[in-house]
């Protein structure tokens, strides 16, 4: 299951899940030890390779019914895949958390192998995915589907809603591909909510967009209070015969900035957020769908209407669920906590720009998106940061203009970036890294962003929380008990809503998560980051009712 809802009804899709082969790989590449491992899943689930790190071999036998162009849709694996059919290699990827595809036209009938190589290891060669306050995983960590390609497809789809003149609209961009060295004629034809289109015929050679903005009448929109969604299915056709499909989804809503407040549909909002990261006990990053509901379902239940997705794009199917059950989303391009060395990165610079195309390509549709991130606590008070936040938040506005953008900077009283956002966060830990109080901590900044860049913009404290051991009592409220991060918590929930100029604030984070070791153990008990409102198995903490009455609030 890729999707919450099914993707297509004319296209032949096999979904991967289940056991495939797995591998260890030894240091000359010869395959070591044999497991059967899950897919999607990370190979830290198995009890053996609970801290392996390095490479391993994925393998599948695929039998195709007939001659066929096949795609392979990789929905992640962590963190650097080299995709392998029939023994030849097709691709090389880099970064977990991003889609991304093989097509192999023309494949006979029969049975066929596919394998891939996955690497989790912190190579030369990886300039993300470094020893982290969070775990790299190894493995197919999200789904994978085959699809039976017709030799005309429907290889992307665009909607953008728009509300003008009272009416709500889409701006729609559909990339038709013709593997065939000949022209095809074809005609496409759109339904969503009572609206039908029929879009321009046209001799397809290669690849083709057809753009058209289109009215749809009569639809509500999408809000936290009513998440309307809306099927939208593409069909292409030959004169009668339908020859492929594509179905998404849309939820009408704009989001807009004036001054320092910003509007959902024109009303202002005031973000209650939770920072997540994808970990559970068992699971690795590669939560079961269940499991995930269950986070949506603790995160409504604690009040909160955001989630930040830190420090990564998430899995389809949470977003999907975010989309339905009404929660925003800040979701965020890959990397956190680089200095200016790390940014200097011989690769760097391509593997975030790949990383923000395919996050923004596969995601763009989810209504519950409302911000785009990217580059958390990277060195954007430094020069060469500064060249690469511009160029990244360029990239971000050539491929979406719908959406604000913004990233969560701890550069206090140096950053020089806020000019290149749309709105400013500042990630702060009044109480637990210093002394400070929140109220004024917030006010103090607030004075110095009227001095730069991101003077009028609005204004969101991202990170906010305090680490606690579950189960940790204490009554002198020692730091790592309970009581202390209840403390803090409710001190800088309490002082910072009460800031007009603040337009959310985002709690550090849901539920504790594991750690790399290399440089981050020592520093964090159980090799967790412990600051979750829920433990890793998500039993709530203390805070968490404190949360819930705090977040029940109007703002
Ligand atoms: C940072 C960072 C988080 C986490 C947090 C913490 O602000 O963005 O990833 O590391 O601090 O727990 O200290």
């Amino acid at each position: 299951m890729i999707r919450t809802f099914l993707t297509h009804e004319v296209r032949e899709t096999k979904d991967l899940e289940g056991l495939w082969e797995f591998y260890t790989m030894d240091e000359d590449g010869e395959k070591a030890c044999k497991y059967n491992l899950m897919v999607p899943g990370c190979w830290e689930n198995h009890p053996e390779l609970g801290r392996y790190r390095g490479k391993g071999v994925y393998r599948k036998k695929v039998i195709l019914d007939k001659n066929a162009n096949i795609r392979f849709l990789f929905q992640g694996v962590s963190h650097t895949a080299e995709v392998f059919f029939d023994g030849i290699k097709r691709k090389e990827h880099y970064n977990a958390y991003t889609a991304f595809e093989v097509l192999l036209p023309g494949i006979e009938k029969g049975e066929h192998v596919l394998e891939m190589i996955v690497d989790n290891s912190f190579t030369s060669q990886s300039s993300l995915h470094i020893p982290n306050d969070y775990y790299t995983y190894g493995g197919i960590i999200r789904p994978v589907v085959m699809e039976y390609i017709p030799d005309i497809f429907i290889s992307g789809l665009q909607c953008i809603p728009h509300y003008e003149e009272g009416v709500w609209k889409i701006s729609l961009e559909v990339q038709i591909e013709n593997l065939l060295n000949i022209p095809v004629s074809v005609l496409g034809e759109l339904c969503v909510a009572q609206t039908k289109v029929i879009m321009e015929s046209a001799d397809v050679l290669g690849t083709v967009k057809w753009k058209q903005d289109i009215d749809v009448p009569g639809v509500f929109p999408w809000s936290p209070q009513n998440p309307a969604l809306y099927t939208i299915k593409m069909q292409l056709k030959d004169q009668a015969k339908v020859l492929d499909d594509l179905i998404d989804r849309v939820g009408f809503r704009v989001v807009t900035i004036e001054k320092e407040r910003i509007f959902l549909n024109g009303e202002q909002i005031f973000f209650k957020g939770f920072n997540r990261h994808e970990d559970f006990p068992g699971s690795g990053c590669s939560l079961s769908f269940g499991e995930m509901n269950r986070d949506i379902d603790l995160i409504l239940s604690s009040n909160a209407n955001l989630i930040r997705t830190s420090h990564y794009p998430n899995d389809d199917r949470f977003i999907d669920l975010c989309d339905e059950k009404g929660i925003m989303v800040w979701e965020e391009s890959h990397a956190r906590g680089l200095t200016q060395e790390q940014m200097m990165h011989p690769d760097f610079r391509k593997q975030s720009l790949d990383g923000i195309e395919e996050m923004i390509e596969s995601h763009r549709n989810h209504p519950s998106i409302l911000i785009w991130g990217l580059l958390n606590e990277c060195a954007s008070d430094t020069e060469y940061g500064r060249i690469c936040y511009t160029e990244q938040i360029q990239k971000i506005r050539e491929l979406d203009q719908s959406r604000p953008v913004t990233f969560a900077s701890d550069r206090h009283y140096k950053d020089s970036c806020f000019d290149l956002a749309d709105i400013v966060s500042m990630n702060i830990y009044p109480g637990w890294y210093g002394e400070e109080e929140p109220g004024a901590m917030a006010d103090s900044l607030k004075d110095w962003i009227q001095t730069t860049g991101g003077k009028d913009k609005p204004f969101l404290i991202s990170e906010f929380g305090a680490g606690a051991i579950y189960g940790y009592r204490s009554l002198a409220r020692e730091k790592w008990s309970e009581e202390r991060q209840k403390d803090i918590i409710e001190c800088c929930i309490s002082q910072l809503m009460a800031k007009e100029y603040i337009s959310g604030c985002i709690i550090w984070q849901f539920s504790d998560c594991r750690v790399t070791e290399e440089e981050w153990a020592l520093k964090r008990p159980k090799s967790q980051n412990n600051k979750g409102i829920f433990d890793q198995y998500r039993r709530p903490k203390l805070a968490y009712e404190t949360v819930k009455i705090l977040f029940e609030q109007e703002r």
